[in-house]
């Protein structure tokens, strides 16, 4: 019986991997979506999961099952898509782990291994979203969240927890050197980016400073912070660069999501924006774009999402929730957005530089009210009335 379900078992798991994605038929003009999502529990290795000795396991029975693979940072690495996905087991516990993909479409494949990360002298409990910044010291970080249980929550609050950012660094992906939580103004954090070059000699992070683990209570928006030396990784100033907005995508909190792409007109930013809805929160997610000149000055930033959920991306997990940290630019001007929809699988998108210039430069943006919407409206109108004349 267990050779049997082994046998199929890996028969339906190489189909998996090798499956083509194909775009969906119809786009809007912005960026393509695939057909099918490009990692989800599924393509985690059979090693992974399964004994896969028939003697010590008769049934074939999953041991070590997976939830959830979503919130992967990305790095095009020796030619190839890679992502370094969260992969949350059946247990809660989140961990990083590899899959490459030779044309960041379709065919990803899990590494050998999960990544070992090495600890700080406080364990992590739980890790997950790591962001990917090739930076121009020589290092890639990665950047992600580290959360522990909170040591003054109250007898019998078992949920309380503190959420910071912890930092690794690596030269091929495989081995980590784990460096000392970044230290802020904030209690808390979460979302925290590393910015690819130094801004006056000094290293320069994002963050999302919050007073709660999941409320950013009187924080949030998305901050900067300038740190002297990576090992010590110390902010003692942060601003907010894009705050929360009443009646905005945004409204509730926000994030940055992967490292901002530099571009001839600016660096091009992705975040998350969440609002508040009688069935719970929503995140869609919205670009901006900054200064070169000034990486804390937002120069364009549209009006609305640019990416909700749809379709089966609605139901998960956490549902109703788009989530990016990972983006790859390529040689040819190609964009690959990778996204998780609802905490539960990771999908691709792809566009143009172009294009996604031509979408954060012209995009009118949100003028705080209904009456305004119409007046843009109407511009619109008028501007397509011209045309037929
Ligand atoms: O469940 C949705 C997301 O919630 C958190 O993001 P944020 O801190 O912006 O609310 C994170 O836990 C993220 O992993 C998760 O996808």
């Amino acid at each position: 019986m267990g050779n049997k379900r082994l046998h199929t078992l890996k028969a339906i798991h190489t189909n998996l991997i090798q499956q083509n994605n194909r775009k969906e038929v119809f786009s809007n003009g912005i960026y393509e979506r695939y057909q099918n999502p490009i990692l989800t529990p599924d393509h985690v290795p059979l090693e992974w999961r399964y004994d896969l000795d028939v003697t010590s396991n008769a049934h074939m029975m999953q041991r070590l099952g997976v939830n959830a693979v979503f919130n992967a940072g990305a790095i095009k690495w020796n030619d190839k898509y890679v992502l370094v996905a969260r992969v949350e087991g059946w247990d809660r516990k989140s961990y990083f782990a590899v899959a490459e993909s030779p044309n960041g479409i379709d065919n990803f494949r899990f590494w050998e291994r999960p990544i070992n990360l090495p600890q700080t002298d406080k364990p992590d409990v739980n890790v997950y979203d790591m962001r990917l910044t090739s930076h121009e010291d020589g290092w890639i970080y990665g950047v992600f969240c580290t959360e522990r249980k909170d040591p003054d929550a109250p007898l019998g609050d078992t949920s309380a927890a503190i959420a910071k950012a912890g930092i690794a660094r690596t030269k091929d992906l495989v081995e980590w050197e784990r460096l000392p939580d970044l230290v802020s103004t904030a209690g808390q954090q979460r979302n925290v980016v590393l910015h690819p070059e130094f801004v006056k000699g000094k290293y320069a992070f994002y963050t999302r400073p919050q007073e709660g683990f999941i409320e950013v209570g009187g924080g949030g928006g998305i901050g900067l912070g300038l740190v002297d030396a990576i090992e010590n990784p110390v902010i003692e100033e942060e601003i907010i660069i894009n705050n929360k907005e009443y009646h905005t995508v945004y409204e509730l909190k926000n994030g940055l999501g992967p490292s901002p792409l530099k571009t001839s007109k600016g660096w091009l930013h992705l975040a998350h924006g969440v609002r508040n809805t009688a069935a719970g929160l929503r995140y869609t997610l919205y670009m901006f774009m900054t200064s070169l000149d000034d990486i804390s000055k937002v120069t364009h930033l549209p009006g609305g999402y640019f990416m909700a959920p749809e379709g089966e991306e609605r139901i998960g997990d956490v549902s109703n929730v788009l989530f990016s940290n990972g983006w790859i630019l390529d040689n040819d001007g190609t964009v690959y957005i990778y996204y998780a929809s609802s905490d539960t699988r990771m999908h691709v998108a792809t566009s143009s530089l172009e294009q996604l210039l031509d979408y954060v430069m012209n995009t009118p943006p949100d003028g705080f009210s209904s009456q305004k919407s119409v007046e843009s409206v109407n511009t619109l109108i008028l501007k397509n009335a011209n045309l037929n004349q």
